[in-house]
């Protein structure tokens, strides 16, 4: 009887440790991956309102497709609410990997959580959660641009094409969310080095092309003054573009109008003379992040960031990358 007591205690202890480790693995490790010939791929986008997230979609499909690998797509259609709601529904479909477009930095990290917590690995995606959130820890890695970067070469490029002389108008993206942080973070700190250059108003206009259009209105009547637009991306700058052609003015002319992204239109409009310059910001992330998949499958070590690298389009080279423009 005894033994068997005992046999039994034993056997307890044994599934007590397993499931503790498995969920301290969950809490202090990343979700392993184990390989397989094709894996099941959630896709959580954030919204589908501009040409840049259609590029990323696009990207996105036809990697999978090219691998043959199952692609699980979700739209929050701009809803960090719905957004969480999605990657708790891709958990559900036990998907093996996430791949997240996260719409802000904060309501996100309890989606990355909850995917870790249930062992499946999550690839951030062209924006960034809250730092409290690790690559390597919580995450796997971080695939997009340097959004600092992009702020600092809009600034210096501005600088050089009004001699460091400017009023601006910012049109800020997405409230909260990375791109729209940093683009305004790494803009300022470089406008430090020009003293003659100001931020006289700064507004979301939420990455979109009317939006844009109607907060440039409002602040080029608050600032009759502005020489300068820079815009966190190129439909914003759109925007800008017809609201001073509404009023009268000449992008280009009397108004500096530099933007991120390099979408078609917006290299068109470099051509056409209304746009100063737009840093590159690529959407195509496809093929980086399924390769990113398979090699942590294969146990090789991931970065914490894979970095796009991003030109910048201007008078010089506008008409030369306007075919491969998305
Ligand atoms: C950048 C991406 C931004 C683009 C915008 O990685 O998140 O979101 O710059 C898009 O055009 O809406």
């Amino acid at each position: 009887m005894k033994m068997r007591a005992q046999l039994f205690l034993g056997a307890c202890a044994l599934i007590l440790a397993a499931s503790v480790g498995s969920s301290l693995a969950a809490d202090g490790g990343l979700p392993k991956l184990k390989e397989k010939k094709t894996y099941k791929v959630g896709f959580s986008q954030t919204e589908s309102n501009n040409p840049w997230r259609l590029a990323e979609t696009e990207s996105v499909k036809q990697e999978a497709a090219k691998r043959g690998w199952q692609l699980v797509y979700t739209d929050a259609a701009g809803s960090a609410a719905k957004q969480v709601a999605d990657v708790n529904s891709m958990i559900a479909q036990q998907v093996d990997v996430i791949l997240l477009a996260p719409r802000e930095e904060k309501p996100l990290v309890p989606a990355v959580m909850a995917a870790k917590k249930a062992g499946i690995p999550v690839i951030l995606l062209d924006r960034r959660v809250d730092p409290v959130a690790k690559p390597g820890r919580d995450y796997l890695t971080f695939i997009g641009s340097d959004f600092v970067e992009e702020g600092k070469r809009a600034a210096d490029w501005l600088a050089k094409a009004t001699n460091g002389k400017a009023t601006i108008i910012e049109l800020e993206g997405t409230t909260g969310s990375s791109p729209a942080n940093d683009r305004h973070a790494g803009f300022a700190e470089e406008l430090k080095k020009y003293p003659d250059m100001k931020v006289v108003a700064s507004q979301s206009g939420d990455f979109a092309r009317d939006k844009g259009r109607q907060v440039a209105e409002t602040l080029l009547q608050a600032h009759p003054d502005a020489t300068a637009i820079y815009a966190h991306n190129d439909e914003m700058a759109l925007g800008a573009i017809a609201a001073l052609e509404a009023a009268g003015k000449k992008p280009g002319k009397d108004v500096t109008v530099v933007s991120i992204d390099g979408e078609k239109d917006g290299v068109q409009a470099i051509v056409d003379g209304k746009m100063g310059c737009s840093v590159e910001c690529n959407p195509r992330l496809g093929a980086k992040a399924f390769a990113a998949i398979e090699a942590y499958a294969k146990g090789e070590t991931i970065p914490e960031w894979i970095k796009s690298d991003d030109h910048l389009f201007d008078s010089s080279n506008a008409a030369a990358n306007l075919a491969s423009a998305y």
